[in-house]
């Protein structure tokens, strides 16, 4: 049998560990780290090391199903399926406009570079303006907090020169995940290992003692939810003793925001924080002092408090940290990321913006607007289900899971049910493509020529990242991009990329169209390709001097957000801004997490990740448990003021008591929880999008959902 090693990069989720797959008779047998790479040095996760089960999975979709009038499924030729699909746009467009026709790129479609530009282009393409995605519902307020603050055009300081690091609800040892600046994914164990032991000051804000928070020199295991209060604690202390940096704040922050920023802390003394947050006073005072002594570092907050009340605040002030105490590039430093895909664009030593609030076109529901050319996910559902000139008609769903992973799950399902078209492009049958009327079958990692579109900006060095489709497809299947330009081919319209339009005609490869979408990129894609795998410090950015010209200062007092915070003192728990909340009902707060084992919806199908984790364990504290009478394992009904549903209690004594820790994106798509031991349940049913949502980006309350907790026993799961 003839055995080859060829060199890739995962893409189960963002972090593009690189991997050496053995290949044997076509078929993948085992992949396994690079050791002998520069920034990853061999990492790789329990869910990478699976690629070979994913990519031969007996129950992979390798072609498209049609469904009958029956409601079953049957296979169809893609080329059929796609004239059929074709064929039903165009009616929809003729008739109701293009607005009628929606796109959603999940985390699926994030993974494959062109997958993204190549759907949006189609939007453009049509004239669409519905082109929605999963960062609409996974912290947008990192862009808008920037656009309405100000941004410093070099960016934030590097995780690799910094003395501290605040890290705000996001835990890289399980999601690979952080903010700008943050502990990124590559090799997160060793790397902080190694960081701490030359000096990295680590304080870590969560409800749960998480994989870094044991690493932490300051643990602030806060109430969930009360982050707003907690940041603006810190601000306060870092404030009122001038351990600030005045020099960076009187060259770049507009004076009467800074007052406005300090008057509106003010009531937020450490003991008033401390117990509202439910912290220690003088652990809170040291952490402000530890951030600002830096004298480099950088705060960063993950999904958690970016999911729970005041979003947009949390986000904000998190920001204004890092801008009163000058957490950002100087002129004459260097970018730690190489950021070889993004355009040459200056960067330089000075705030760019504000740019003001989204100002994208108006979504019908809750004043909400889109922004970078996207709208707001949280109000799909509903533009599907409400009648209207306006009404969303065809969805097409790309990488992504809406009914796992959309808030709301019963007006998601309404949406699915209603929906006149609905086209997913996946390589299962999620709770989705249940759904469908047409499933088209992508192909795996392995099978495309690929860039890390995310990692590419975090990398913590100018880092060149590519791979070659490293096996052959099998089956009819297209790659995400090709459904799109399929489609286009049909309508009669160009998909036009950066650099040109993808022609028509015979297929173009993956690398003719990375090389359209990344025809602008600051390091040509034949460099990228050459280097992969490799550091090429000739291509680090350094930081420019600031235009001589005046430009921009920060906006850190911002009218709205003040006043928020005014509110915020008003409150006892953030819970308080949510209809239907009873402090007497709802004594517990639902927090989101990640597990190691699956990526949102994807691994439940894959037996060694499945016996890992058989379910989304509803994780309590032990003494909670025994309070409740509640059996390890045992179940439990959780209720939020819009629904509810049932648990697996598992005891955690990491969690914090009166939290319940549970991953989202489970469950079936029935609504209900019989088989909550096998498949888990959705937390996304508890959510409401109408009650306690952002303003500026329309987030959901997506944790520190106020819940009740009662046992109950096994009865519950046979007839309700
Ligand atoms: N309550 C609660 N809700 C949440 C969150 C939370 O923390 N709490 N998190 C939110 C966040 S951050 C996100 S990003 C969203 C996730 O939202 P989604 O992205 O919609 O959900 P996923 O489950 O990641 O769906 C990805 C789908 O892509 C498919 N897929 C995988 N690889 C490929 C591929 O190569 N090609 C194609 N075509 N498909 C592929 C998978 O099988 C899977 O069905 O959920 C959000 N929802
Ligand atoms: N293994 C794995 N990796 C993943 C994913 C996955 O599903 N599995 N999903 C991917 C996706 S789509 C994303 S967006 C990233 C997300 O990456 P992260 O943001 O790092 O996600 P989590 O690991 O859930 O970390 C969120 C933390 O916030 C805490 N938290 C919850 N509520 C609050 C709160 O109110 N305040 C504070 N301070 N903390 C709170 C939780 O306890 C948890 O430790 O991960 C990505 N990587
Ligand atoms: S961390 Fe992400 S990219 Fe790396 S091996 Fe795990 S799933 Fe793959
Ligand atoms: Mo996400």
């Amino acid at each position: 049998m003839a055995t080859e090693v060829k060199r890739s990069f995962c893409r189960i989720c963002h972090a593009a560990c690189p991997v050496d797959v053995e290949i044997t008779n076509g078929r993948a047998t085992k992949v396994s780290g690079v050791d002998e790479d520069p920034i990853f040095n061999g990492y790789t996760c329990v869910k990478g090391r699976q690629l070979p089960d994913q990519i031969h999975d007996p129950g992979r979709l390798r072609n498209a199903l049609r469904r009958t009038a029956g409601g079953t499924f049957e296979p169809v030729a893609s080329s059929e399926a796609l004239d059929e699909v074709g064929a039903k746009l165009r009616t929809i467009l003729d008739m109701h406009g293009p607005r009628a026709i929606a796109s959603y790129t999940g985390t699926g479609g994030y993974q494959n570079a062109p997958s993204h530009p190549v759907a949006m282009a189609f939007h453009k393409a049509i004239g669409s303006i519905s082109y929605y995605t999963s960062v609409t519902i996974d912290q947008p307020m990192k862009a808008t907090a920037n656009m309405r603050m100000g941004m410093w055009e070099a960016g934030p300081s590097n995780f690799s020169d910094a003395d501290v690091l605040l890290a705000i609800g996001y835990n890289p040892m399980v999601s690979s995940f952080a903010p700008f600046g943050g502990l990124q994914g590559t090799d997160p164990f060793v790397t902080l290992r190694k960081y701490k032991a030359a000096g990295l000051k680590l304080i870590v804000i969560d409800p749960r003692r998480t994989e870094l928070a044991t690493q932490a020199d300051i643990f602030l295991q806060v109430r969930p939810g009360e982050d707003p209060a907690l940041l603006a604690g810190l601000l306060r202390v870092i404030l009122s003793e001038e351990l600030h940096d005045a020099e960076f704040c009187e060259a770049w922050v507009e004076p009467e925001h800074l007052e406005a920023l300090w008057a509106a802390v003010e009531p937020f003394t450490p003991n008033r924080v401390a117990e509202r947050c439910g912290v220690d006073a003088l652990d809170l005072v040291a952490a402000a002092r530890l951030f600002s002594a830096g004298p480099t570092g950088i705060s960063g907050s993950g999904t958690g408090p970016s999911m729970s009340p005041h979003p947009s605040l949390m986000e904000h002030l998190s920001l204004c940290l890092n801008v009163v105490c000058g957490r950002y590039l100087r002129e004459g430093q260097r970018i730690e990321a190489g950021g070889f895909l993004q355009p040459e664009v200056p960067k330089r030593a000075q705030v760019i913006g504000p740019f003001g609030d989204p100002s994208g076109p108006e979504s019908r529901f809750r004043g909400l607007r889109g922004y970078n050319g996207e709208m707001p996910c949280t109000t799909l559902a509903q533009e599907i289900c409400e009648p209207g000139p306006e009404q969303v008609r065809a969805l097409i769903v790309n990488g992504g899971n809406p009914v796992a992973a959309w808030p709301d799950q019963m007006k998601t399902l309404d949406a699915m049910q209603a929906i006149e078209l609905l086209v997913v492009i996946d390589h299962r049958m999620s709770q989705t493509a249940e759904f469908a009327d047409y499933v088209f079958a992508p192909r795996l990692s392995l099978e495309r020529a690929d860039v890390p579109p995310f990692m590419d900006r975090w990398f913590r060095e100018p880092y060149a990242c590519y791979t070659p489709a490293v096996m052959e497809p099998e089956g009819d299947l297209l790659n995400d991009w090709e459904v799109y330009w399929e489609l286009a081919e049909r309508l009669g319209v160009c998909i036009e990329l950066p650099g040109g339009s993808i022609p028509g005609g015979d297929r173009p490869t993956d690398d003719d169209v990375l090389d359209l979408v990344y025809a602008r990129s600051r390091v040509p894609m034949d460099v990228i390709r050459a280097n992969a795998g490799q550091v090429l410090p000739e291509y680090a950015i350094t930081v420019q001097p600031a235009d001589p010209a005046p430009s921009g200062r920060f906006q850190v007092g911002l009218a709205d957000h003040m006043d928020e915070l005014a509110q915020v003192a008003q409150e006892t728990t953030s819970a308080e801004i949510m209809r239907g909340f009873d402090p007497e009902v709802h004594r517990y707060r639902l927090i989101s997490r990640r597990l190691k084992t699956h990526l949102n919806s994807l691994g439940g199908e894959l037996p060694a990740l499945r016996r890992r984790t058989p379910t989304n364990f509803a994780y309590m504290h032990p003494d909670d448990m025994a309070n409740l009478d509640v059996a390890d394992e045992g179940l439990v009904r959780i209720a939020s003021p819009h629904a509810e549903l049932i648990g697996v209690a598992k005891a955690a004594p990491d969690v914090r008591q009166g939290v319940v820790s549970m991953a989202h994106s489970w469950g079936s798509s029935t609504g209900t929880d019989e088989k909550v031991r096998d498949i888990g349940a959705p937390t996304n049913r508890l959510i409401d999008v109408e009650n306690g949502y952002c303003p500026i980006t329309g987030q959901a309350v997506q944790s520190a959902i106020p819940v009740s907790v009662e046992a109950i026993t096994e009865d519950a799961l046979v007839g309700g």
